[in-house]
């Protein structure tokens, strides 16, 4: 934004306070449209949030954020997030927010008004001279872009024209404090009660999806650390697991085979597919695999086991659930229609030690499905939760495909955590799966990439480190 008074300073505190950052485009501009309630109707009804700024001739800046349209209407609009601000006062910079207090009461734009904010109104931005009080003595001269006639002695005025000074003078009173949490301070020690303006500014603030503060906060260390810890990472020693064992679990082409190429493709250095994915109406994944992980030609401490899709008819049995928690079914044993492994199996793994039993469940759930999941697939997913809880193993949600929940994050992943649809999300899958918001781990696997990106590499260790963790709790339980 080039245009308009607001200082950098005072746009990020504006910022601050409405929670995100946005965007200011300048809607009206007191010196350049004038002061009437037609050009304020013409300029910022139904323009979506706004923040209306007064300067006064005693160097105050204050005046009021909505995130609802302006309406031209009788009644006041509600909106809970509306406040009232100070950003100067006597030139100096002295910023103070004062939410609204009676939501109902928020705004106000009356037909031949001036916009308005509260029942006191507790702020009001000009108010039309008494046909007395209007004379010839204004300058025609001084409006500009919009010129406004003066108006006949004895008839309403239509404006709020500038005097020889190039100022709009108002007479006001508004009775701060009704609808707006005053917190002690007045209207003088916001404006010195003086309503004379320098200028009068609106801003559209178009409601951004990045918010300024994260929704969870950054780890501070950077990749090589990262990559490092989970190449350190050894499973507690004396509950004698070698390999601490996550299972993804799902439906089908929520991402599951392309998460362990993800971690593949980080340890190997570079993009690779060794399981198979892509689209298709049943499960590509046919196979259970224990996946092997190497960094160079050492072995990591842990294995990534992969499953066919959850609503598959031919996909897995409820009876291939506990099997496959317990640690019964080898690795690459196929899934059959209708008929789960028994002890008879190809391969069955009889009497599985801890070291073969999974050590922490990922329900990978790709993010564009949290809102239409499919009711099979919840009720499974119930059903793998309660086996996982009578066995105390910990769960997660991974949460892939976080690049397609918006263009802010498919255009730049690292505003991942920035983004509010992503916490929108994040949230909403927590609550539909039931577990805590700090298990669901939000991750972008390579599809598309032919080579490594740090951001994804970055979510992609983030992951696997917390699902470490959780691994280590179940161990911990286990020798406990
Ligand atoms: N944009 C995007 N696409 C992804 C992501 N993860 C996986 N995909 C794509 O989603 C499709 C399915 O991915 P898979 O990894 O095969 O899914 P799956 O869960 O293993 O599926 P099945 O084995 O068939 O049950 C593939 O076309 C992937 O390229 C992601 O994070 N972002
Ligand atoms: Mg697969």
């Amino acid at each position: 934004m080039s245009e308009g008074k607001l200082s950098k300073i005072e746009r990020d505190k504006l910022c601050k306070w409405i929670g995100q950052s946005v965007d200011f485009k300048l809607l009206y501009k007191a010196s350049r449209d004038g002061m009437s309630p037609a050009i304020f109707q013409q300029r910022i009804v139904n323009k979506g949030p706004t923040v209306i700024a007064c300067w006064n001739t005693d160097g105050c800046v204050f005046g009021g954020y909505t995130s609802v349209n302006w309406v031209v209407h009788d009644v006041h609009q509600y909106d809970q997030k509306a406040f009232i601000f100070r950003l100067k006062y006597n030139k100096e910079h002295s910023a103070r927010k004062f939410p609204v207090n009676y939501e109902q009461n928020a705004i106000l734009f009356k037909s031949g008004c001036s916009p308005s904010f509260g029942a006191g109104p507790d702020l009001e931005i000009f108010r039309l001279p008494t046909p007395s009080a209007q004379t010839s003595a204004t300058d025609p001269a001084a409006s500009t872009a919009i010129p406004v006639v003066p108006t006949p002695i004895g008839l309403p005025a239509t404006a709020v024209t500038k005097n020889a000074n190039g100022v709009f003078e108002n007479a006001l009173t508004p009775d701060f404090g009704k609808s707006y949490q005053s917190g002690g301070v007045t209207m003088k020690e916001i404006s010195n009660n003086n309503f004379n303006y320098e200028e009068v500014e609106v801003y559209q603030v178009p409601e951004s999806m990045l918010l300024t503060v994260p929704w969870r906060a950054d780890r501070n260390e950077n990749l090589a650390t990262l990559k490092k810890l989970i190449e350190d990472y050894t499973p507690l020693e004396d509950v004698g697991v070698r390999q601490a064992r996550i299972l993804l679990i799902g439906s089908v082409g929520a991402g599951k085979s392309s998460y362990f190429n993800t971690i593949n493709s980080v340890f190997r250095g570079h993009v690779t597919g060794q399981a198979n994915t892509g689209s298709a109406e049943a499960s590509l994944t046919t196979m259970f695999r224990i996946y092997q992980i190497r960094s160079g030609s050492t072995p990591l401490k842990l294995r990534l086991c992969d499953t066919r899709g959850l609503e598959d008819t031919e996909g897995i049995d409820p009876g291939d659930l506990s099997a496959m928690l317990d640690g019964h079914m080898p690795d690459r044993y196929t899934f059959l229609p209708s008929s789960p492994i028994s002890s008879g199996s190809l391969g069955y793994i009889k009497t599985p030690t801890i070291n073969e039993k999974i050590h922490c469940i990922a329900f990978v759930i790709d993010s564009g499905s949290v809102d239409v999941m499919n009711e099979s697939v919840l009720s499974k997913f119930k059903q793998i939760q309660k086996l996982a809880n009578q066995r105390s193993i910990p769960q997660v949600i991974l949460l892939s495909k976080v690049d397609e929940i918006g263009v802010e994050v498919e255009n730049n992943l690292t505003n991942v955590l920035y983004s509010s649809r992503v916490a929108y999300v994040v949230d909403q899958v927590a609550q539909l799966i039931g577990l805590p918001r700090g298990h669901v781990l939000p991750v972008k696997n390579y599809e598309k990439e032919t080579e490594l990106n740090e951001t994804v590499d970055r979510f992609a260790l983030l992951s696997l480190q917390q699902m470490l963790r959780f691994a280590d709790d179940y161990m911990y339980d286990a020798l406990d």
